[in-house]
């Protein structure tokens, strides 16, 4: 198994010395205030949890928008601040963005237009002059702190790691002040083809912008090839099918497919923790789950995560079996984000709606067939969730990876569990052992509930048993020591 040791260690030899810098919106721990006290949060999201670990084993300065109430009576002069606090192994420097920039850039173009635009779920992107022009405005200001990073950055090789597609442009205002410094892009969303993304107004500046890395990495093969399809319809660019990479105007952009993974033995330590138990034993007593087959759902409520159509199937489940009632519930968990979006305030209310049709329909004096909570959960028991659920309901209609799928992976210590997986997530290509469903598809959905329980005990803990080692040995370190060693490459010219 791959570990953070050998992740510093591929760096030192690959890299020498370096100065690794990490950019994206989210900041991976946020100050808030809470009754005169400040307290720090873990935001929700996959790229944020990702990519602290990574941070933790490597050292370096991530920059990201700082957005929480407490964040600037926490930094220095400068933004920065050590984190994680408790045990500080590298800088956080927060970017300031006002009112009229987190409009445009975040809420509109990146969460309106990039977002719809990138994932097929059937909601329209908008397109507004103004949040183009805030999102560019606001990715100067990033690469202004990347450069500003890099001027006080004595020898070192520095290394710009830039995450997701609220960055699509910092490369190239990187590269207009200084264009030796190496930069390399993760976009943690699917590419669509050419077709979807010709409708995009903007569509010839974001390709420039992301050209402007020297390397640019999607999850899987398939989105990899949708961006250099694009690339080849859109602008004039020389693309290479053997190297995988794409020469505009002198400058080569490899483009590769990395899946991203979690820290699967820390997942598995917290998990197996006295304090991770207690907190299970106790959520199961708190919420009615005692002797209770659990399904859980766990996402962002986001509408790309088929929240809707688990629910549905779930009705329809308890319609179609109803020897199950009393013996079932499903838990869904995770925190509402994008709120102030009209998008996202629809499918709140389609899910709040759902959730108590469906228990008015079923529950009885003992029983009610869902337990749904949208509030923010600390991790720790999302881990107890983990822990104590019997199937992980993953429905996504479209998803870049699905972290959850390998979290809840990562967890299952006992190798109990099942996974139902949809076929439109990118983790779908790595773990090969789970139930395969279309979230269109909601016969074929119930089925899949019904065989998650009906599965015997000896396929199931065989199943998870390979899945296990997938995501252990494919980890999130060995994922980070790819990309370093394919970014090496640029060292050796
Ligand atoms: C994007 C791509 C890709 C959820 N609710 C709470 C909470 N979570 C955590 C989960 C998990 C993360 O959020 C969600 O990660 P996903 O990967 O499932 O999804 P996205 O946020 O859409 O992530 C995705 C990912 O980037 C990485 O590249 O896999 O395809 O869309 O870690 O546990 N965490 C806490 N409270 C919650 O209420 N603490």
């Amino acid at each position: 198994m791959y570990t953070k040791e050998d992740l510093k260690n591929t760096i030192v030899s690959e890299l020498g010395e370096y100065n690794l810098i990490v950019v994206s919106n989210r900041e991976p721990y946020i100050h808030i205030m809470k009754e005169d006290k400040i307290v720090v949060w873990r935001p929700t999201g996959g790229a944020v949890t990702a990519l602290d670990p990574i941070m933790k084993a490597c050292g370096g300065t991530w920059i990201a928008h700082g957005s929480g109430n407490g964040d600037k009576k926490v930094v220095d002069r400068d933004g920065k601040i050590k984190v994680p606090v408790e045990n500080p192994r590298y800088t956080l420097k927060r970017v300031w963005l006002d009112k009229e920039e987190e409009k445009g850039y975040y809420y509109g173009f990146a969460n309106e237009t990039l977002w719809p635009l990138c994932h097929i779920s059937y909601t329209r992107p908008v397109f507004r002059e103004s949040d183009w022009q805030q999102y560019k405005k606001v990715n100067k200001k990033f690469a202004d702190a990347v450069l500003s990073e890099i001027n006080h950055s004595d020898k070192k090789k520095t290394i710009v790691w830039l995450q997701d597609f609220h960055m699509a442009l910092v490369a190239k205002y990187i590269k207009e002040k200084n264009p030796h410094v190496i930069c390399a892009y993760f976009w943690h969303i699917p590419w669509p083809n050419p077709e979807v993304f010709r409708i995009c107004p903007f569509r010839k500046e974001i390709i420039d912008g992301i050209l402007a890395n020297d390397m640019v990495g999607f999850h899987i093969r398939y989105h990899a090839d949708n961006f250099i399809d694009t690339v080849e319809r859109e602008v004039e660019a020389k693309t290479d099918r053997e190297r995988n990479s794409i020469i505009k105007e002198g400058h080569e952009t490899l483009v590769r497919s990395f899946p991203i993974s979690v820290d699967a033995q820390d997942i598995e330590n917290q998990v197996t923790s006295k304090e991770t138990e207690e907190r299970a034993n106790e959520l199961k007593k708190e919420l009615s789950l005692e002797n209770k087959i659990i399904f859980l759902g766990c996402d962002r409520i986001d509408y790309t995560k088929g929240i809707p159509e688990r629910l549905i199937a779930f009705d329809k489940f308890l319609d179609k079996y109803p020897q199950y009632k009393e013996k079932v519930v499903f838990v869904q968990i995770g925190a509402v984000s994008r709120i102030l979006l009209k998008s996202y305030a629809n499918i709140n209310s389609e899910i709040n709606r759902l959730v108590g049709e469906i228990n008015w329909k079923h529950s009885t004096s003992e029983w009610a067939p869902i337990v749904f909570s949208k509030e923010f959960i600390p991790y720790k028991d999302i881990l107890a969730f983990y822990r104590i659920s019997d199937v992980i309901v993953i429905s996504s209609l479209h998803d870049g990876m699905n972290l959850v799928a390998k979290e809840y992976i990562a967890s299952k210590f006992d190798n109990k569990g099942t996974v139902i997986l949809s076929q439109f997530t990118g983790s779908a290509r790595e773990l090969q052992e789970a139930i395969f469903i279309n979230p269109y598809n909601i016969n074929e959905f119930v089925e899949a509930l019904k065989c998650s329980i009906d599965m015997s005990a000896k396929e199931k803990e065989k199943r998870m048993k390979v899945l296990r080692d997938i995501v252990s040995e494919n980890n999130i370190y060995k994922w980070a020591a790819t990309v370093i060693l394919e970014l090496s490459k640029f060292y050796l010219y």
